[in-house]
């Protein structure tokens, strides 16, 4: 058992869009808003994605993520985590443009390809507020979320080494805890190294507690014990995939990115409202959640005072 739990929130990434729900943000005041408030409702990590201010499309553009990150910095001591997988269908450069231009403590790192799809959430709605929302959402039928074994070595390099970035190993189904056994073996990556189990993407595995315990059964077989995991249950599956990964040992993420809820159909107001959520859960049920500076021992990062914005 961890001796304490890290919450991770992701504030808007790039799966929902605007016509979804009011409280997603999508500039970067509202990102830099949400952010700080999570911090302050007990978010240990703030995983990070940029929004286009003129239409709130999914951006990787460095410059629209200048103003939140000094804003978070100044405003929050939590560790900052921004996103190498930008939205599915671009290429890995553009990708990684904005933690390479900011050299935070993490980033994410997305440990296979896969069919990311998106699409069914298309016929939720029948109009939307932007032009591109449409398209993107049913693009997604025919696209692949692309992260081959070259795109990983070049985040590598490019973040940790020449960085000294820890990443989040975003593992979608059980395959790709083999693919970051394989890199771990060419010498990619510096224990400890910290798991995202991503469950219920169309296109991965589902979020069933079943498929936890395998994920989490051959992550021992494989990292045995110098390793932390955490867990995504995307839509519906959100609090109750955190709440058995903190019975289990595991760390959660929740935020607007994965999941748009509080409770069933019920939308969230804010990002800080699932925070403060599932807190109580996990307090409720005899977690105590990390501090940052916590966090930073446990998976040994380089420090809030290293990065560069
Ligand atoms: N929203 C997650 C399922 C990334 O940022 O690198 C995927 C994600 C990818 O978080
Ligand atoms: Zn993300």
């Amino acid at each position: 058992m961890p001796t304490k739990t890290i919450v991770s929130c992701a504030i808007t990434g790039a799966i929902h869009t605007p016509t979804m729900s009011d409280a997603l943000p999508i500039n970067p005041e509202m990102i830099a808003e949400q952010a700080i408030e999570a911090a302050q409702a007990g978010a240990t990590i703030l995983h990070l994605h940029a929004r286009n201010p003129k239409n709130g499309a999914p951006s990787v553009d460095p410059e629209h993520f200048r103003y939140f990150l000094a804003r978070i910095r100044a405003e929050t001591d939590a560790i900052v985590n921004i996103s190498t997988g930008g939205s599915i269908s671009m290429g890995i450069e553009e990708r990684i443009a904005p933690a390479a231009e900011f050299s935070p403590e993490m980033c994410s790192m997305n440990m296979g390809s896969l069919n990311f799809s998106l699409h069914p959430l298309a016929d939720r709605y029948e109009n939307f507020k932007e032009d591109w929302e449409e398209p993107f959402l049913r693009g997604s039928e025919n696209a692949i979320f692309r992260n081959t074994f070259q795109d990983i070595a070049k985040v590598a390099k490019t973040l940790g080494e020449e960085h000294q970035v820890k990443f989040e190993h975003e593992c979608y189904d059980v395959g790709h805890l083999y693919n970051l056994d394989f890199c771990l073996k060419q010498g990619m990556f510096k224990a400890p190294i910290f798991l995202q189990f991503v469950m219920g993407i169309l296109g991965g595995i589902a979020a069933e507690v079943e498929n936890l315990v395998f994920m989490k059964r051959t992550a021992d077989k494989l990292f045995g014990s110098n390793y932390h995991w955490s867990v995504i249950g995307a839509g519906n599956q959100q609090m109750r995939m955190a709440t058995v990964a903190a019975q289990m040992g595991g760390h959660v993420r929740v935020g607007l990115e994965d999941s748009l809820f509080i409770e069933h159909r019920k939308l969230a107001t804010s990002n800080a409202q699932q925070v403060r959520r599932v807190r109580e859960i996990l307090e409720r049920q005899g977690n105590q959640i990390a501090t940052p500076d916590e966090a930073r021992k446990m998976l040994d990062l380089k420090g809030g005072d290293r990065v560069k914005f």
